[in-house]
């Protein structure tokens, strides 16, 4: 054989083994035939302890624009970061929230002397409370939010961008996977939360 036919070989060898699910280009692809092999990586991914270029698929987080960021017409603009990032949006709702559901959302601080300031804010007005999906998002929303004192805030952060004050930093994101898995279940009922299938998912992250 020669060189050039051992080249070649090795080369179709590669893509029928499908070199663990990264696609080698060979033509247009339909998008149902990459939507079906990005949901084939992401299974095999999360659950028979292959390594993944993917950190991890599935992960959701609770986001929240606080009543400030819905006074001041934020709505938009916070949902913008997210999506322009790729993020997908699984729940959304705008809703009054009771002092009730506050003190379960933020159990961790009620003895904090900042509390009761903290309660008349967030419930001053409306809410939008929402759930995101995507890889890492945990830690990329809280890194996209920015720290909790605006004033510490890098710019191109939400809190730096929107807001200047602790006590009105406009936006919530969950600070953990334990915080995102109970605040998710506390704000949402299971079936407000869509599984459905975005189109781009094959162009924004590695197959
Ligand atoms: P986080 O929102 O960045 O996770 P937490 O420490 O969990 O920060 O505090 C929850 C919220 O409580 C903050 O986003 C902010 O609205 C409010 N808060 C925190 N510290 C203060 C403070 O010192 N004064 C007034 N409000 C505060
Ligand atoms: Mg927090």
């Amino acid at each position: 054989m020669s060189f050039l036919q051992r080249c070649v070989f090795s080369r179709i060898l590669q893509q029928v083994s499908g070199a663990r699910g990264q696609r080698v280009a060979t033509g247009p692809v339909p998008v149902s035939t990459q939507l079906a092999a990005w949901r084939g990586h992401a299974t095999a991914g999360a659950g028979s302890g292959e390594k993944s270029s993917v950190p991890c698929v599935h992960e959701r987080t609770f986001i929240a624009v606080k009543p400030d960021g819905v006074q001041r017409r934020l709505i938009g603009q916070i949902i913008h970061r997210f999506e322009r990032r790729g993020f997908k949006l699984v729940a959304l709702k705008l809703l009054q929230v009771s002092k009730g559901l506050l003190s379960q959302h933020y159990c961790q601080l009620t003895k904090k002397p900042f509390y009761p300031e903290l309660v008349g804010y967030m419930t001053s007005g409306p809410v939008v409370a929402m759930v995101w999906e995507g890889p890492d998002i945990i830690k990329t929303s809280r890194m996209m939010v920015g720290p909790t004192n605006p004033a510490e805030a890098q710019s191109g952060t939400i809190r730096a961008d929107f807001s200047f004050h602790v006590s009105r930093n406009v936006v919530h994101a969950s600070d953990s996977a334990e915080g995102a898995q109970r605040e998710i279940k506390l704000w949402f009922d299971k079936q407000d939360l869509l599984d459905w299938d975005s189109i781009d998912q094959s162009v924004t992250s590695e197959l």
